[in-house]
């Protein structure tokens, strides 16, 4: 039996384990999909094993994705009656010994969730009516998790998305010999440390907001990008947003930069052509009007002036947090190849650079999102969703 195998068994599900299957994705934790069978049935559950070269506090993941999914599910289930569709969210499998996670005497730590059966994720946007859906989804996160009290959930990534925080520690890399020899060592590289360094003021943004007390922090799920995002197979629609290891206390904007920031660009951010990296303003402004008809309340005004910035700022962030790793030799997100990083960072800044000339188009779809009362429900052409992929968070 391997140890994927016998970890799978620690978990209280019913029937016999016939297979443990990697799920391909993720550029932190692995996951891996786990069929048990009994003589009637089949159960299939996500099994996680966390990153804790990441997540330092992987205990803290865990209680916080107690509270959320146990404070969740009650509002889903107060709430079913009134709603057009059913909502899901992925609960915790416990182990046969009644514990939330287990470790494999490695040093690795492991957790089950169930899988969200019949709903699929996408890497890329498909169009204006999947922006929809995935401004919806995240809309009706955030309101979800707007009564639960950010202080009670642990910090699991400290500094997560501090855009400053980054940019110091790029300056140390980049300082550092081995950073230096990369650096030095690609027109390319050298290319994308102009382009840091252009934009080197810009990166406080929001956090100078924060501290002159114009935006207030709240929970935010950290990782809202769109295959992350699972739509019903059969109807289209959004179901839920899993991935909730970044759940935590932040601001709002870094959800609502992250999540635009993937849905617009409709190439995908593994793209190997640059020229088809770009902002999709209509893209952007499906997603808005899905955000606007479930969480229209949310935003108050100071939020609504950083919009903009949030999505140029963390095009920027994700570019720079790629190109500092590849700086640092790959220790942070999972490579495929050689340069992987750096190609990751290129998209960014590509994105980031079709986000600014896209400026006043942009800040224009924002402006109706403060104006317009509902978002409209786009069309739907009714084909369904290709095959199901499995996915819990990665
Ligand atoms: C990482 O591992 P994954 O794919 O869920 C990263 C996100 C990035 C994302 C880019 C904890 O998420 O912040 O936006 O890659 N997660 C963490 O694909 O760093
Ligand atoms: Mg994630």
């Amino acid at each position: 039996m391997s140890r994927i195998e016998a970890v799978a068994q620690r978990f209280a599900v019913k029937g016999r384990l016939v297979a443990v299957q990697p799920v391909p994705g993720g550029n932190v934790n692995d996951t891996h999909l786990a069929v048990f069978r009994t003589t009637f049935s089949e159960e299939r559950i996500i099994l996680q094993r966390i990153n804790v070269r990441v997540f330092k506090r992987p205990a803290w993941i865990m209680s916080n994705l107690r509270l959320v999914t146990d404070h969740v599910h009650q509002r889903l289930h107060r709430e079913a009656k009134g709603e057009d569709r059913v909502w899901q969210l992925p609960r915790i499998v416990p182990t046969k010994s009644g514990k939330d996670w287990v470790s494999d005497g490695e040093g690795g730590f492991w957790r089950a969730l169930t899988l969200i059966a019949s709903a699929v994720a996408h890497d890329k946007a498909q169009g204006p009516e999947h922006a929809f859906e995935a401004g919806t989804v995240l809309g009706q996160f955030h309101r979800l998790v707007s009564d639960l009290a950010p202080g009670k959930l642990r910090d699991t990534l400290p500094g997560f998305h501090v855009t400053p925080s980054y940019l110091k520690r790029y300056d140390e890399t980049r300082a550092a010999a081995a950073g230096k020899r990369r650096l030095n060592g690609s027109v390319e590289a050298s290319r994308l440390a102009r382009f840091v360094e252009d934009r080197r003021s810009f990166a406080s943004v929001l956090e100078d907001a924060r501290e002159r007390g114009e935006l207030k922090e709240r929970l935010i799920h950290g990782d809202p990008k769109v295959n992350n995002v699972l739509l019903d197979e059969l109807t289209g629609k959004g179901t839920c947003i899993i991935d909730l290891d970044t759940v935590k206390p932040g601001l709002i904007h870094y959800d609502f930069g992250d999540a635009l920031r993937s849905i617009a660009n409709p190439a995908g951010e593994e793209e190997i052509d640059l020229a088809k990296v770009y902002f999709d303003t209509t893209l952007c402004e499906a997603f808005v009007r899905g955000y606007n008809s479930r969480a229209r309340d949310f935003l108050t005004s100071s939020d609504r002036k950083y919009l903009f910035d949030s999505i140029r700022l963390i095009s920027f962030e994700l570019g720079l947090r790629f190109f500092e790793d590849y700086l640092a030799g790959d220790r942070y997100f999972k490579v495929r190849s050689e340069g992987h990083n750096l190609h990751r960072a290129r998209v960014q800044f590509k994105l980031c650079e079709s986000i600014e000339a896209r400026e006043a188009d942009i800040r224009r779809i924002l402006d109706g999102l403060t104006s317009s009362a509902e978002g409209a429900v786009p069309k739907r052409n009714g084909r369904p969703a290709p095959a199901p992929r499995p996915r819990a968070g990665r």
